[in-house]
């Protein structure tokens, strides 16, 4: 068997994470079956060791460039395989998206995530987000992009351009990830994330859960996730958001305290990763979600959009956010 945690370094610039281990599928899956509370004590008492608990981390997403993606993953209102009538959209120009980014930085928002439906850009392409990147970097938030595959060079481009983070999240477990994308593999996602490393970018990396997947798949999931190397910084947690017309607008609803579980189990298994309560909070109830902040989450998507679906309101967030005594992590700007 293969204990070697999956090396995500290209050039061996950096050294292994200390807290490095490699997660069999069966260890992952003995944390999820563990008696509700005493897990959500123990992801607790990990998250208090490595995080201050009351701080959460606030990324604001924007759709730069909107549907008829190539590709046909299951749960995305954004393929071109799906008839979700979403309507298409060209790149936004750079002072709309400016304008955006100064109304997230305002509302409090760390970080701002771009993400554009390609199934990766094109050298062109990179040359205009590139742009993008430079102005809102300038703003002083941190930049996240999500482009899909990236060729040889591109993450260089993006890194030189002020890019902090690349999202690129693996999304399910990988023995049925050929269920859910038939468009790519696995394999692809993983050489992606390998290029974003090897350029010295962060890394956001996570899934979605409520796919119809069963536990040892959520399980396997979370292996996966927590055994890149290093393991990602940011790892978003989705809920999926069913949307009608695509494959799993039909999923089975997947009860609270699994999806509770979930988040619990990635902070056990990556302590030292900010573990984003993702898509799907505008149907979990406000004591769900401080359930899940108790489990370990310690980043949102802030901003009432995520990419094509909604999002809670920034006000009822705020308010959560106030009951909850928590506040946003402060992002300081270099230089
Ligand atoms: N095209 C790029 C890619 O797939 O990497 C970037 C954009 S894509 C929309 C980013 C992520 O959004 C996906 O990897 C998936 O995790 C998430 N996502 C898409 N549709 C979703 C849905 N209906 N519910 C929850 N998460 C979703
Ligand atoms: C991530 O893990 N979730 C975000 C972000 N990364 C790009 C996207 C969620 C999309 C939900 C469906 C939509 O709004 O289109
Ligand atoms: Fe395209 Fe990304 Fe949606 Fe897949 S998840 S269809 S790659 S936008």
């Amino acid at each position: 068997m293969n204990t070697a945690p999956v090396a995500l370094r290209r050039k061996s610039a950096r050294k292994p994470h200390p807290t490095a281990r490699y997660w069999r599928k069966c260890q992952v899956e003995e944390l999820f079956e563990m008696p509700f509370l005493d897990l959500v004590y123990k992801a607790a008492e990990i998250h208090r060791a490595h995080f201050n608990p009351r701080e959460i981390q606030l990324s604001t997403l924007l759709s730069i460039k909107t549907g008829g993606c190539p590709e046909d993953c299951g749960y995305c209102p954004q393929s071109a395989h799906h008839n979700t009538g979403l309507e298409k959209s060209q790149m936004m120009d750079v002072e709309a998206i400016l304008k955006i980014a100064r109304t997230a930085k305002a509302r409090g928002a760390g970080r701002f995530c771009m993400g554009a439906a390609w199934r990766g850009p094109k050298p062109e392409d990179v040359k205009t987000v590139a742009e993008i990147i430079k102005a809102v970097k300038s703003l002083g938030l941190e930049t996240c992009g999500t482009f899909g595959m990236l060729e040889d060079g591109m993450a260089e481009d993006l890194k030189n351009a002020g890019l902090d983070y690349y999202n690129h999240n693996l999304d399910t477990d990988p023995e049925r990830y050929n269920d859910i994308i038939r468009t790519r593999a696995h394999e692809d996602r993983m050489d992606t994330l390998g290029k974003a490393r090897g350029a010295g970018l962060k890394v956001c990396c996570g899934g979605i859960v409520g796919m119809n997947e069963t536990r040892p798949q959520r399980a396997g999931l979370i292996a996966s996730l927590a055994n890149l190397d290093p393991q990602p910084e940011s790892v978003p947690i989705n809920q999926l958001v069913k949307v009608e017309g695509t494959p799993l607008a039909d999923a089975e609803d997947l009860d609270w305290t699994e999806f509770v579980r979930t988040i619990a189990v990635a902070r056990i298994t990556m302590p030292q990763s900010y573990v984003r309560l993702s898509a799907g909070r505008t149907a979990m109830p406000e004591a769900m979600q401080a359930m899940c902040f108790l489990a370990g989450a310690n980043s949102i998507f802030y901003g009432d959009k995520l990419l094509t679906t909604d999002n809670p309101e920034t006000d009822s967030d705020r308010l959560l956010m106030e009951k909850l005594d928590l506040h946003p992590l402060q992002y300081q700007a270099a230089g």
